[in-house]
């Protein structure tokens, strides 16, 4: 039984009537399925138009890798990463949002256009960062967070994953407020793969619904995550390598359009966006 939910708004995002589509732009070396693709600014600038092009409604740029065990970048190397393709995709009339946990590098991709902070750490990492959100009035992506990717999974150990999960994020919805971010800008994310192991990504996809409690507009990642390489493995047991986990990814894509989730951050936009007419579609009938 499909229930039809109600989209939530947040002010200052993009507002299509149906879940949107985030688009994934790593300006990274490293990152697990994508690193190193995107590294050269032009390359990622031109990946992120095409993103566009294929429909995305929000592009999100990222210059840390989040891998399990990857270390951090420099600052400066965050920053030379990110800032001119934050500039090129603003120029281009991209709403833009930056991954990263750094109030160093959030500061100057405000000033140079972006929307939205897409912070995975939650406010955990950078002390300073919910002050600088607050104080800009902009969008902000709450995601739950144990720890930084060295040794996430090390972390990954939950009595009930996804009410520990939904209290551990309402103590950094606590947060957000008491920093005075308005209510209706903050994003939240479960966080699948962050200190989670598959079988805790499973059961959070399962019983999403449990976190209508919080309030917020959910944003969700599954793209070609390793829970889904994992179960795509092949006989002997190797995991299906990244970028052939996208069609799982869009299966994916088209149980969250039903369930209205507030938007899926994604590296193939294109099918995303089809999962996501389809789920529509069928919501009208619903509906009607
Ligand atoms: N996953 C990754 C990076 N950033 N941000 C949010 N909000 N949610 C996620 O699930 C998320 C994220 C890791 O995936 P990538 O290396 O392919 O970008």
């Amino acid at each position: 039984m499909i229930r039809v939910s109600p989209l939530p708004v947040v002010p200052g995002l993009p507002q299509p009537g149906r879940t949107l589509v985030v688009g994934v732009v790593n300006v990274t070396p490293d990152s697990f399925s994508d690193g190193g693709e995107w590294l050269e600014p032009n390359a990622a600038i031109s990946h992120g138009l095409e993103l566009l092009e294929e429909g995305a409604d929000i592009i999100d740029v990222g210059g840390e890798s989040t891998r399990p065990g990857a270390t951090r970048p420099e600052v400066s190397e965050e920053l030379r990463r990110v800032l001119p393709v934050v500039r090129e995709l603003v120029t281009a009339g991209a709403c833009v949002s930056v991954d990263t946990m750094r109030t160093a590098v959030a500061e100057p991709a405000l000033a140079a256009g972006a929307r939205l902070i897409n912070d995975v750490s939650g406010g955990k990492a950078d002390p300073a960062m919910l002050r600088l959100i607050a104080e800009a009035g902009v969008a902000y992506i709450c995601m739950h967070w144990r720890g930084h990717s060295e040794d996430m999974q090390s972390k990954a150990s939950y009595a009930d994953v996804v009410t520990e999960v939904i209290a551990e994020l309402r103590a950094q919805l606590e947060e957000t407020d008491r920093a005075g971010i308005a209510t209706d800008k903050v994003i939240i994310d479960p966080g699948l793969g962050f200190a989670k192991t598959g079988e805790h990504n499973w059961q959070l996809l399962d019983r999403l619904d449990e976190f209508d409690v919080l309030g917020r507009p959910l944003l969700v990642g599954v793209s070609r995550k390793t829970f889904l390489g994992r179960l795509l493995a092949d006989a002997n047991g190797t995991p299906r390598p990244p970028k052939e986990r996208d069609d799982a990814t869009t299966a994916l894509t088209a149980v969250l359009g039903l369930r209205r989730v507030w938007g899926v951050r994604v590296h193939s936009v294109r099918a995303s966006r089809d999962a996501i007419a389809v789920a529509e579609r069928l919501l009208k009938e619903r509906g009607s």
